[in-house]
């Protein structure tokens, strides 16, 4: 089953946004197989973000996602890295519409609450980077039944 890693950033931990966020997901019918709050490292941030390299923002992107502890997902379920990024709503939160995280909770596009993956390839570069094959738990839910 396809794997995706989502991230609430600093903003949306100081603004008590990370039950919200596991919220909408968990209802949504996706499963939590790993997660943790956790200080991201300059290396990390740099390497995370490593395709950004050269844009202007760089330097503030990393500082800001260094500012403060992120709460680190790994969720799990079909099509999840797709669906995932629509829950998200489109980067700049002033173009994400209603009902998405971006949407109802985002102002500017340098505070914009979350991260998600958006592809297969970045889901297991980042999954990868972020977490441990031992911090990944395999587990059944007796809801899936229900949704698949
Ligand atoms: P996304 O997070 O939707 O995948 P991205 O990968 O293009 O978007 O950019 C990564 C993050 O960088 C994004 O969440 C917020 C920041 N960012 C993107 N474009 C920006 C810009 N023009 N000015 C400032 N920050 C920007
Ligand atoms: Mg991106």
């Amino acid at each position: 089953m396809e794997k995706t890693f989502l991230m609430v950033k600093p903003d949306g931990v100081q603004r008590n946004l990370v039950g919200e966020i596991v919220n909408r997901f968990e209802r949504k019918g996706f499963k939590l197989v790993g997660a943790k709050l956790m200080q991201i490292s300059e290396e990390l941030a740099s390497e995370h973000y490593g395709e950004h390299k050269e844009r202007p923002f760089f330097g503030e992107l990393v500082e800001f996602i260094t500012s403060g502890p992120v709460f680190a997902m790994v969720w799990e379920g079909e099509k999840v890295i797709s669906t995932a990024r629509e829950m998200m709503g489109k980067t700049n939160p002033a173009e994400a519409l209603p009902g998405t995280v971006r949407g109802d909770f985002g102002v500017t596009v340098g505070k914009n609450v979350i991260h998600g993956s958006d592809s297969p390839e970045s889901a297991e570069r980042e999954i990868n980077l972020f977490f441990n094959q031992n911090e990944l738990i395999s587990y059944s839910k007796q809801d899936s039944n229900w949704i698949y």
